[in-house]
């Protein structure tokens, strides 16, 4: 039978000085089991290391919130609540008390426009808004867009991003408006 030598250095406490422990006659077997043991717990390790590292991305999100002054407001310059339009129409955005910069560009109380059409639940207002049919991003920096809708009632309201497209803390959102689309 093969045997090995593992010189293992162990730390006394007492002294503080670093020792030498030498195991002989170590079989092969007692060899792989340990690698075993090892792998199998370094697998273990990364799984919990993956965990944390979920329960860390949250945070992360949480990082990336850009504080938004009180007095900041978004608002729909036209059209106005209750108006009757013809599509394509124009819907130009409001904003006070903010800048407004594209996105990707991280400067304090700037943010860039998103338009949610039809939108009855609001998104997740500490993550990155998704693009949609629904959710418009103005990420060069647009006031104002034109709009094709079909014939009927359609709410339209403004929410503002920061560079990676995550609501103010707290949230910039105009009000609903509803228009009617001939
Ligand atoms: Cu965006």
């Amino acid at each position: 039978m093969k045997s090995f030598d593992l010189i293992v250095p162990v730390r006394d406490m007492t002294v503080g000085a670093t020792q030498r422990l030498t195991i002989e006659n170590v079989s092969l077997g007692a060899v792989l089991a340990m690698v075993m043991f090892i792998r199998r717990n370094l697998a273990i390790a990364l799984i919990c290391f993956t965990c944390l590292l979920n329960l860390l991305v949250p945070s992360a999100y949480a990082a990336d919130l850009s504080p938004a002054p009180e007095s900041a407001k978004a608002y729909i310059i036209a059209p106005n609540n209750g108006d009757t339009v013809k599509s394509p129409f124009v819907v130009q955005f409001g904003l006070s008390g903010m800048g407004i910069a594209p996105a990707g560009v991280d400067r304090p109380n700037t943010g860039h426009h998103h338009l949610l059409v039809d939108v009855d639940e609001l998104p997740s207002l500490t993550e990155p808004l998704q693009g949609s049919k629904q959710v418009l991003h103005y990420g060069a920096g647009q006031t104002e867009t034109e709009l094709s809708l079909t014939p009927g009632d359609h709410t339209l309201q403004l929410v503002l991003g920061n560079y990676s497209h995550i609501p103010h803390d707290k949230p910039v959102l105009s009000e609903k408006i509803t228009v009617t689309v001939e």
